[in-house]
């Protein structure tokens, strides 16, 4: 053991302590400037902005719509782990340690700054995380110098003793307190209540060193580490409290009254839903309807200051503000949307009762020029999605959606305009948090997922998905209903069919459609012999087109095969 050198776990502690410091603090001051500043959430975005295409698809497979809660979950990971280094680094190599500190908080900075919806101090909060962070651990690393070092004496600490321990009092260690511990010290069990960073709990309370000067510098060191580690985590505990607080636009969205539609959906018929425990319901709840996004931080766009810019290859320029939009007569359509990183079988699509406004009628008032074959929408946080003009004018009900089964959009989902369009894949027409409508070419524009690899158009491709009974599921041999939902938003659904095992294809009874750009039910009483069995299921468009046995992934444009289940009967 070389002792020319304070103690590593130390240090990697001081590390610790002073970045869980320095980002508390930058939670903190965000969380009063503006939360879309904060240094975690600057630096996940990035991370998802700059992410390889592939990645999303891995992301998405492995924590479905816990995507964000599990990236947060790394990042942290990640930045504690090189806190630690960064620790060892500084009582190494100063001021190296202190330099990876305040690149980290740089680092924070430039992602801070290139989110489309930075503020004008978005660079503040991962400024001071970094500045704070790197001088606290040039501070501790100078207290940590402070222990004296101690040569080690046999017998070595025994190898379950904790770490701070058997580095530091790496003496003999005495049992009983020496004469002149002071009654603190001879509490010593208080150690058991260890501290997050450890800092509850000094090793010298349990083993004092031999010499006083050793308990002094050790608390010391100990002490202040503490002391950042806890200030940060009140910091950052209380910037989350402050963030959920400033609910102000959650206020706005709770006590607004959405206009009637000036025009209803067609009722939806009794026979349009099963109602088959387990089977997808064909109205997907609010508080039940996938969620994809690339936003770490919900937006929160006060309708009040909400304004949709309409420009490009247009004649006239179309500002449009939120008494604006709602003003005009709305209607209701129901619309399944689905995401081009549904895997087949998955559960990334949903359906809903809009309310909303068609885009035709917008574009019109700007008269679009007959060059243009595209609309570029952007939201609020630089989203950007490519949809064929076609779709927007052919008459299908693209709208601009303030309603959502009754109730203005969910925060989520895109409070309080987003866009919804039949039969285009959510990443190419659904943008959330719209603020934005460019008239313009595929030629000339390109849209978020498209930099990253994705097809620019996407078209919904036919599918059908088996729902009950679960994949894996055993079920009692006798008569056991098969139930799932197919698709092809606006072209429609003619047929599903199912194959057990290698038997022949049977019809199965669909439910009354809603109408060609929704999703439809499908059910087959099935005599189950024990053993175990094969279902898998396709669908038949209106057009006659078959739904293709080819698998694909979801990467460049859409998932495709027949979703199979394996079901044990006994
Ligand atoms: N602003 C914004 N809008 C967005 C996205 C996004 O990342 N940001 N993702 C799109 C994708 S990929 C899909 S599938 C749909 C999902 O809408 P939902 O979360 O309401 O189900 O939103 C679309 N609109
Ligand atoms: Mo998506």
């Amino acid at each position: 053991m070389d002792d020319s050198h304070p103690s590593y776990p130390l240090a990697a502690v001081a590390g610790v302590a002073s970045v869980v410091l320095g980002a508390g603090v930058g939670e903190l001051v965000a969380a009063v400037i503006d939360p879309t500043s904060s240094p975690f959430a600057a630096i996940g975005s990035a991370l998802i902005d700059f992410a390889p295409p592939w990645a999303k698809d891995v992301a998405i497979s492995l924590f479905g719509t816990n995507d964000k809660a599990a990236l947060l979950t790394g990042i942290a990971i990640v930045v504690l782990g090189l806190a630690a280094l960064a620790g060892v680094l500084e009582a190494r190599f100063p001021p190296w340690g202190r330099v990876v500190v305040f690149v980290f908080g740089l680092a924070g900075v430039l992602a801070a700054l290139t989110r489309a919806d930075a503020g004008l101090l978005a660079w503040l909060p991962s400024a001071v995380a970094g500045v704070l962070a790197a001088w606290v651990l040039g501070l501790l690393v100078i207290r940590l110098r402070r222990i004296p070092v101690a040569r080690p004496v046999a017998p070595a600490p025994s190898l379950a003793e904790p770490i701070e321990a058997s580095r530091v009092g790496s003496t003999a260690i005495p049992r009983t307190p020496p004469p002149d511990a002071t009654p603190r010290q001879a509490r010593g069990p208080e150690g058991s209540a260890r501290g997050p960073e450890g800092s509850a709990r000094g090793p010298e309370g349990s083993a004092p060193g031999p010499r006083p000067d050793d308990g002094t510098s050790r608390r010391t060191f100990l002490l202040w580490t503490g002391a950042a580690a806890a200030i940060g985590i009140l910091a950052g505990v209380g910037g989350t409290v402050l963030r959920g607080g400033s609910r102000s636009v959650a206020a706005v969205r709770n006590a607004l009254k959405l206009p009637a539609p000036a025009k209803t959906a067609a009722p939806i018929p009794a026979t349009a839903d099963f109602r088959i425990p387990g089977l997808a319901p064909v109205i997907t709840p609010n508080a039940d309807f996938y969620r994809i996004d690339t936003a770490l931080i919900v937006p929160q766009v006060d309708p009040a200051t909400w304004k949709l810019r309409i420009h490009g290859l247009v004649d006239k320029e179309v500002t449009l503000t939120w008494d604006e939009l709602i003003a005009l007569p709305l209607q209701e359509s129901t619309t399944t949307l689905t995401c081009v990183s549904n895997d087949v079988g998955g559960n990334l699509i949903s359906n809903a009762v809009w309310l909303g406004y068609p885009i035709r009628d917008l574009l019109s008032r700007a008269g679009v020029s007959s060059s243009a074959d595209m609309v570029l929408s952007t939201s609020i946080d630089g989203f950007t999605a490519s949809t064929p003009l076609e779709a927007l004018t052919d008459g299908r009900d693209a709208i601009l959606a303030v309603g959502m089964n009754g109730e203005p959009l969910p925060a989520e989902h895109g409070f309080p305009v987003r866009m919804v369009v039949p039969g285009l894949y959510g990443y190419v027409s659904a943008t959330k948090w719209v603020t934005d409508l460019e008239v313009t070419r595929f030629a000339d524009a390109s849209a978020y997922w498209t930099q990253r690899g994705w097809s620019e158009r996407g078209p919904i491709k036919l599918e059908s998905r088996i729902d009950v009974p679960r994949d894996g599921a055993s079920v009692t041999a006798g008569t056991v209903m098969l139930a799932g939902v197919a698709w092809q938003q606006h072209v429609g659904v003619s047929g599903v069919e199912v194959q057990i095992d290698d038997g022949p294809w049977q019809k199965a009874e669909l439910a009354t459609a809603i109408s060609d750009d929704t999703w439809v039910q499908w059910r087959l009483p099935w005599s189950a012999a024990s053993g175990s069995h094969t279902v898998r299921c396709r669908a038949t468009s209106a057009t006659g087109e078959q739904q293709t046995s080819t698998q694909a992934p979801p990467a460049p444009d859409g998932a495709s095969g027949w979703h199979q289940i394996a079901v044990s009967v006994v």
